[in-house]
């Protein structure tokens, strides 16, 4: 075993008593630093001492995004600018972003996170890891390079961007890892095909460190079939870390989440109550190390589980589900509640339409219009028109089975939609607010 991955396998007891007592030094660092945080518990008439157990964790505030925004730059931050040490943002979907200043420390066990994530994935020091995230303010590139390095792994840092570049290189020097958002590699891949280059035969790619944006359990199929590696999840945000918070392990469909440092709890989105774990709701961390910017009960937005019993792994770190869709995704079509994942998985099924698509809403005076425009395969958009008629029924009925709704279906040329070298984006929803 590496020695990295030693905390991932903390006894039980020994681990909820290090939850509590680095809870009990965070709390009351916070309300002493964070006068937003301070003045909540005061109107919730909770103070420091007032965490006994780790079930009181739960009479704290929440924070959320808007507390980021409004207390922009520096009004979350607890360490004084000397011990500052790095700058990350996140680009919201309007107005301001947020910002997280992190200390020497913060930046620390964000790379053990991801190196911890690294090593679960059975990558090691002989391998060679391309970092195709985006460089910058955004967490991908710099957390996935940190981590590698932490490892021992030789890191090839592209960035994201330059896609045939990108491919000459992992042919040339014999990529073995690459870390990028499922969607970049879908592209990457598709572009590969376009250049005769074959990731089975010209390539020693073996792992991909897949994250940033849901994706299905289906895409994930699709990526190892297509090109025979082993697809990993690596979960995280820019809040409480970046990348590696959580990842996946050979046995368990979800992701281990490095509670030893982020603490997670499942929480009711209406009534805001914890839940038990094995129920579903939206996923919440406290960063238990954090010094810049410390996060008491952060809402993430994102839905997830955390799972009950053991993983066959032997890691006692708690599982999370894969997160396939942010409470703030959910779109309203005709007054069905529909998440894009759920699309994603019925375009899935069709093995004749390729991993893109795009779900275009709009309004007329009378009604919602619902359209999918999707990619076919090269292969399929050389039949016949009625055998391209029967994929789109086939793809409508799945949809019709699934989701309850009939949209229209447009299959489009391959290569025709637009691809991202980041997150993707694939709803339009021009509809009047
Ligand atoms: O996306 C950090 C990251 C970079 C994670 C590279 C993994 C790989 P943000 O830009 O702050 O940070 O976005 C965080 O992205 O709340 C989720 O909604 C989504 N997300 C991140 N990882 C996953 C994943 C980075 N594995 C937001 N599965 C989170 C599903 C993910 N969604």
């Amino acid at each position: 075993m590496n020695p990295i991955s030693k905390p991932d396998y903390m006894p039980i007891p020994e681990l909820r008593k290090m939850q509590l007592e680095k809870l009990q030094k965070l709390i009351p660092y916070e309300y002493e630093r964070v006068p937003l945080f301070r003045r909540r518990c005061d109107e919730k008439g909770v103070k420091p001492r007032d965490l006994v157990t780790l079930a009181d964790l739960a009479k704290f505030p929440f924070m959320k995004k808007t507390d980021l925004r409004d207390e922009y730059p520096y009004g979350l931050t607890a360490a004084p600018m000397s011990e500052i040490n790095r700058f990350h943002c996140s680009s919201g979907t309007t107005g301001k972003p947020i910002c997280i200043p992190q200390t020497a420390e913060d930046v620390a066990i964000w790379t053990e996170g991801v190196a911890r994530c690294m090593a679960m994935y059975g990558i090691t020091r002989d391998d060679i890891v391309q970092v195709s995230y985006g460089y910058g303010l955004f967490t991908g590139g710099l957390g996935a390079h940190y981590g590698a390095e932490k490892l021992g792994c030789a890191v090839l840092p592209t960035g994201a961007g330059n896609t045939e570049k990108q491919i000459m290189l992992m042919k040339d020097l014999g990529t073995t890892v690459i870390c990028c958002t499922p969607s970049y590699f879908l592209h990457l891949a598709t572009v590969a095909e376009k250049i005769g280059v074959d990731f089975r035969r010209d390539t020693k790619l073996r792992h991909g460190v897949f994250g940033a944006e849901p994706w299905t359990d289906e895409i994930r199929e699709r990526i190892e079939q297509m090109s025979g590696i082993k697809a990993h999840d690596i979960y995280g945000l820019t809040e409480i870390a970046g990348p590696g918070v959580a990842g996946n392990c050979p046995y368990c469909h979800g992701l281990h989440v490095w509670e030893d440092h982020f603490y997670p709890e499942i929480i009711d989105p209406d009534t805001l109550e914890v839940l038990p774990d094995g129920e579903e709701g939206e996923l919440v961390f406290t960063t238990l190390d954090r010094v810049g910017t410390p996060m008491v009960r952060y809402r993430t937005r994102d839905l997830s589980r955390l799972q009950v019993g053991e993983c066959k792994c032997g890691r006692t770190m708690r599982v999370m589900d894969r997160v396939h869709a942010r409470s703030d995704d959910m779109l309203i079509i005709h007054g069905v509640n529909v998440f894009p994942s759920q699309i994603e998985a019925c375009l899935m099924k069709v093995p004749e339409v390729a991993p893109h698509y795009m779900i275009e809403l709009s309004s007329t005076d009378t009604m919602d219009r619902f359209e999918i425009k999707v990619e076919v395969t090269a292969d399929t958009m050389s039949d016949s028109m009625s055998k391209m008629e029967a994929v789109r029924k086939r793809v409508a009925a799945s949809i019709k089975e699934i989701v309850g709704l009939s949209p229209k279906i447009m299959l489009v040329a391959p290569g025709s939609l637009p691809r991202s070298e980041g997150k993707i984006k694939r709803v339009i929803d021009n509809r009047r607010k």
